[in-house]
């Protein structure tokens, strides 16, 4: 496959826990002390003498009361020095990082570590996104917001009602911003070497965002489990290159100016390359005897799509020489779709098919779009993740590239499974079912 990520990346388990409401808080170790956050962004001078352990002489020192946690200790010491020899502000990269004590347990992990757990399907997904309240509550908004939307609309590519729709399902159109500490998120990922680079960039840049007054420190405490922050959910770093002053007033507030978390949501769409008046996504029939496999990431022009007997449902059209991909979330089950360019920029937001098929979903709804024609498959019962685990097992086993046995049935897994099928002059609809399972563990058996 030309793509490697996962059906369910990790963000889209930050998408869970969002649509989960504020609840699924990450759990606040026992021991979590009580200690006082420094004033931003005065200095703040050492606590207590310390040897100098920068190389540059000329650069403070940044010196912590210990977490109780000697390994984030030793990394936060190292970190910081790094941040004050690269030019960050010393009181700032202080006052930062003083009081955070890191997570014990990362979420993630303790949801890839139910193995019992089923997969959840995609029509959940879509289910939970589109929810009936979701989507009046989400035209209400598109009503109260018209002016702010035509201002925003003239300046940015992206359309109202996908900005509303990732307004909604980020956080319930502003409504649970989180209570999550960034900061404390990011630290966790930097020390453990989960993700460190990734965790060390975003901490950077929260050092930068204060550094220029446009966030404080107490409103980083306000973020999500995944560190994201705002109405509109950005991660540091996308905040600091593509965050926008929508309403005018000077400031780039996402936590409280629906105008700046939309505009701000408009800019880093716009500027991971939405077209503008092109749909993210098209429903399609499919022809009797198509062959699935077609749906293998392919791009092709809507024209030839409907040479191969595609039909466009919903009254909509599209231009001919557009490029899309099939799509068949439930295999051969549920809805087909044409895939356009735009739908790989909502995944800019959260990088899980799950998530932006779920958002254009939304959008559609809240464009009073017509529903789709083929229901979703809701009597199919899933694989769980263990069972997802055996069949990566025997199609590597056989040659077919699944990828890391990691329970996710990621577009690796499909792909191979579609390979697997295609070989066998199987339905290649890539979507792993209890007949698939047992079809290739008794192929990987010989
Ligand atoms: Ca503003």
């Amino acid at each position: 496959m030309a793509r490697s990520f996962n059906w369910l990346s990790t963000t889209s388990i930050m998408l869970v826990a969002l649509t989960a409401c504020a609840a699924d808080e990450l759990p606040l170790p026992a021991d979590f002390p009580n200690l006082p956050v420094p004033e931003v962004p005065s200095p703040v001078p050492p606590t207590s003498p310390a040897p100098d352990p920068s190389p540059n002489a000329d650069v403070k020192v940044p010196v912590f009361i210990s977490s109780g946690n000697a390994k984030f200790d030793s990394w936060r010491t190292k970190f910081a020095q790094r941040a004050a020899n690269a030019g960050h502000n010393v009181g700032i990269v202080h006052s930062v990082l003083q009081s955070v004590v890191p997570i014990e347990v990362i979420k993630a992990q303790a949801i890839g570590e139910d193995q019992a757990e089923f997969v959840k399907p995609i029509w959940d997904y879509v289910a939970s996104a589109t929810h009936p309240n979701r989507v009046s509550f989400g035209k209400k908004k598109l009503t109260e917001t018209s002016g702010l939307f035509n201002t925003i609309e003239a300046r940015y590519a992206p359309p109202r009602e996908i900005l509303t729709s990732i307004w909604g399902m980020e956080t319930s159109y502003g409504r649970i911003l989180g209570s999550s500490d960034a900061v404390r998120q990011l630290a966790t990922l930097a020390y453990t070497g989960r993700r460190t680079k990734f965790g060390e960039n975003q901490l950077l840049s929260t050092f930068k965002l204060i550094e220029q007054g446009i966030v404080t420190r107490d409103q980083l405490k306000k973020s999500s489990w995944a560190g994201a922050f705002g109405q509109t959910q950005f991660m540091p770093s996308t905040f600091l290159a593509h965050g926008r002053d929508g309403d005018g007033d000077g400031r780039k507030d996402v936590w409280n100016s629906q105008a700046d978390a939309l505009a701000s949501a408009g800019n880093y769409l716009e500027a991971s390359g939405w077209k503008r008046g092109q749909p993210w996504a098209l429903e399609v029939s499919l022809p009797p005897n198509v062959n699935y496999g077609l749906a293998d990431g392919t791009k092709r022009k809507v024209e030839i799509w409907q040479a191969l007997g595609l039909k466009i449902e919903g009254g909509r059209a599209a231009n001919p020489n557009l490029k899309a991909e099939l799509f068949l979330p439930a295999g051969s089950y549920g809805p087909a779709f044409l895939l356009f360019d735009n739908f790989y920029v909502i995944k800019a937001y959260n990088n899980a098919d799950s998530y932006a098929l779920s958002v254009g979903l939304l959008a559609d709804k809240l464009a009073g779009r017509p529903e789709l024609t083929k229901a979703w498959p809701t009597h199919i019962k899933m694989l769980s993740k263990s069972q997802i685990k055996e069949m990566q097992a025997a199609l590597n086993s056989m040659g077919y590239k699944a990828g890391p046995v990691d329970g996710i049935a990621g577009r690796g897994t499909r792909g191979a499974l579609q390979s697997f099928q295609k070989d066998r002059n199987l339905m290649a609809d890539g979507f792993p079912t209890t007949q698939m399972l047992s079809a290739v563990k008794s192929a990987a058996r010989g």
